[in-house]
């Protein structure tokens, strides 16, 4: 996280704090006048300010509006110091949502749902495409449809999926908390011991009872751990839900409850709660691979979309759509329609654009070229009680946008937690930032979708309008699609470094947060070639690492797909051996074949029950530095959680502009140039620049002596091929 180097002092932001309570407080005392009177102004104001500075007391709401105002003021100006300070005031305040909602909630729909339960609907698989949408003259989602029809319903057509690597699970995150899920690992897992303070816990201070269903196994994706963390009271699962048993309900090895029985079974809970409360209820039956038992598949499909994905599809969906019927009338006759504000989302797509079967198939219904960003628009409703609003939004919106959304219909005055979402319901633009299916960096707007390269390199970036999918010129969107970068990693920061905990319930300003977060790492001095074998075998190597204070070694995994069983044993040898000796640090040379292999070294692979394989991983990891050859690579390495990566970056493969637009965007822990190359055009010094050390290699065996190296602004030196080489 470079950007976090940059910050101000704490001083600063305490002129700010001071300059910010003064002027308002002179300003409601303007009818004083005397000097006696202005005397007493001046002690109160700096009592004010020193009291609420000091906390005296200790109480957590100033400990927590401090730390708001602390976070904002630095996070925002780390950003603004990555960047170079190119973005105007405007601008940087967008990156920050956090901190911005109590200035968004002058609206008319302020508190129209307060003091009202809250009956939010997560609805497996469902896209907005099946909205108002008919399949030869029959109506996919009628009663969606008419809920969206109905006096107090608004209904977000340009909603987006936001996830990282743990799909429903991180929908269901984003959505209470606001930031992302992790793209290395699912967020429930990866940080159940984390502090987090999202929708359920902000709403049990408003005196809300908080309840989470689900029919399904209560361990996958260790819910039954995690929601009480998340500030749920209540997990009604399948313990209490019992499964009908219709085959094939929820697809594939996931054979749960169906949506009919979970709504019937799930209102005899809700019936009984203490109001008022807040209930999310997790629907199963529309879930992949969408085999509905033949009676309740009610669609008639045409010949060739029988026994498809889509023709399957469209069925789950309309079934889905059902049960969301007798859901809400199953509400108004138990009398919690009227007093309860109903929001209902999909969690993700269900239709993948890029199988080109089923695209073209999904292009052939819709009559438009189906898109990434239509297959990541999930449509949400929200439905007020006693209302006679009615409106569609088009603005682009994300999940993270539903925390401050709803919070302003339930006349919340303030959020005191960090955030990345804004309310819709007054935001006069809409900005997406996305990290699975478009790349980190990517984003939709209210007007076009940039789809960021795979290779980091911006200028092969692509975008297309929403409206009518046409190309664009990417040029002007950088700065967005540095927003968008940024706020990905702020979701990271936050989830890696557990930073509610330590800003809002430690009182930790964002300094010391950040002074205990990062850390450099050293270049190595000396490096040793490692095998297999001297991970196993007691070797000259291990005397070395008995003995040594650190040591770092170079390995090499096979990444023939024919030896593939062998390349897994060897990362799980290697994240055993790190873990049992702290002072070793491992550079891996990795290509695309190996780096797939990676995938091994993830929690699910270790043994998700495992703890201790957990901890082992996250530990490791931050002692492995991959060697790559590619900028493609180095994308899929961060998004396996490396924290430090060396590129090599060859002249034949990229040009010098691509090579310095590259480094512009990311910026790796070392690079690696040709050494002639960088003679000719002073490279190694331009580079410095965005990586913390230059290697050379060496194409034609020449070599040079160390003076030589450093007098072109060389670290140390790889020689080609990497494989047999030592940096020094
Ligand atoms: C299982 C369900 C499925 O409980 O939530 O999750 P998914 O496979 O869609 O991520
Ligand atoms: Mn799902």
């Amino acid at each position: 996280m470079n950007f976090f180097k940059f910050y101000h002092t704490f001083f600063n932001n305490l002129t700010d704090f001071f300059r910010t309570v003064g002027v308002r407080f002179l300003q409601d005392c303007k009818k004083l006048k005397g000097t006696t009177k202005k005397r007493i102004k001046i002690i109160i104001i700096w009592m004010l300010a020193l009291l609420i500075l000091m906390n005296p007391i200790a109480s957590p709401l100033l400990t927590s509006i401090n730390n708001q105002e602390f976070f904002s003021y630095h996070i925002r100006d780390g950003i603004a110091g990555l960047t170079g300070g190119v973005f105007g005031q405007e601008k940087q305040e967008y990156y920050l949502a956090t901190g911005t909602y109590e200035n968004q909630i002058n609206g008319p729909l302020f508190g129209a749902a307060k003091g009202k339960n809250l009956i939010l609907i997560q609805v497996e698989a469902l896209q907005n495409i099946m909205i108002h949408a008919s399949y030869n003259g029959q109506e996919l989602t009628p009663n969606l449809n008419q809920l969206i029809k109905e006096q107090g319903s608004l209904y977000f057509d340009h909603y987006y999926q936001q996830l990282g690597s743990g799909n429903t699970s991180d929908s269901e995150f984003v959505t209470n908390n606001s930031y992302l899920g992790s793209i290395e690992s699912y967020t429930y897992q990866l940080y159940e011991d984390n502090y987090f303070k999202g929708l359920p816990w902000i709403l049990k201070e408003q005196g809300y009872q908080t309840a989470v269903f689900h029919g399904y196994n209560k361990t996958f994706w260790n819910r039954e751990n995690i929601y009480p963390k998340l500030g749920f009271d209540t997990f009604v699962n399948s313990d209490v839900l019992k499964s009908d048993n219709i085959i094939g309900i929820g697809g594939g090895n996931i054979t749960g409850i169906s949506d009919a029985a979970f709504f019937q079974q799930s209102i005899e809970t809700l019936k009984t709660m203490p109001q008022p409360f807040y209930s999310f209820l997790i629907t199963l039956s529309s879930h992949h691979p969408f085999k509905l038992p033949e009676e309740l598949s009610q669609i008639t499909l045409a010949k060739e979309d029988e026994d498809t994905l889509f023709g399957d599809y469209i069925n789950s969906i309309h079934y889905a759509d059902q049960c969301l019927g007798l859901f809400l009338n199953l509400l108004k006759e138990n009398g919690l329609y009227e007093n309860s504000v109903i929001a209902l989302y999909g969690d993700h797509f269900g239709l993948p654009q890029t199988d080109s079967d089923v695209q073209k198939q999904v292009s052939k219904f819709l009559g438009y070229d189906y898109k990434l960003n239509h297959m990541m628009n999930i449509p949400l409703i929200i439905h007020l009680p006693n209302s006679d609003i009615n409106e569609t939004f088009s603005l682009a919106a994300g999940e993270a946008d539903f925390l401050p959304t709803i919070s302003y219909l339930l006349g919340l005055e303030r959020l005191d937690t960090l955030y990345l979402g804004q309310n819709l319901l007054t935001a006069k633009s809409g900005f997406v930032f996305e990290q699975t299916h478009l790349l980190k960096g990517s984003f939709i707007n209210d007007n076009i979708v940039f789809e960021m390269s795979r290779d980091g390199v911006f200028s092969h970036s692509k975008a297309w309008r929403v409206d009518d999918g046409s190309e664009v010129d990417v040029t002007p969107f950088e700065q967005d699609y540095l927003k968008a970068k940024q706020l990905v990693e702020l979701s990271d920061f936050y989830l890696k470094n557990d930073v509610l905990r330590k800003a809002l319930l430690e009182g930790l300003n964002i300094d010391e947060i950040i002074s205990g977060t990062v850390s450099e790492t050293k270049k190595p001095e000396y490096v040793y070639t490692a095998t297999t074998n001297d991970l196993k075998e007691n070797t000259e190597l291990n005397k070395i690492v008995q003995s040594e204070e650190e040591v770092s070694i170079l390995v090499t995994p096979s990444s023939d797909w024919q030896e593939q069983d062998e390349s897994k044993v060897f990362f799980m040898d290697l994240i055993s051996y790190m873990h049992e000796h702290k002072n070793v640090r491992a550079l891996i040379n990795l290509d695309e074949n190996a780096i797939s292999m990676l995938r091994y070294l993830k929690n699910d692979q270790l043994d998700i029950n495992n703890n201790d394989a957990v901890t082992a991983r996250k530990e490791v990891i931050s002692r492995l530095i991959p060697v790559l050859h590619s900028f493609d690579l180095y994308t899929k390495t961060e998004y396996e959680g490396f924290k430090d990566v060396i590129v090599t970056l060859k002249k034949d493969t990229y040009t010098i502009p691509e090579i310095k637009d590259f480094l512009d965007q990311n910026h790796p822990w070392a690079v690696a140039i040709d050494v002639d190359n960088a003679k000719e055009e002073n490279l190694a010094y331009v580079l410095k620049r965005n990586s913390n050390y230059v290697y050379g290699y060496g194409t034609n065996n020449i070599n040079y002596d160390d003076k030589a190296l450093k007098e072109l602004g060389f670290d140390g030196f790889i020689v080609k091929p990497v494989q047999e080489s030592l940096p020094y």
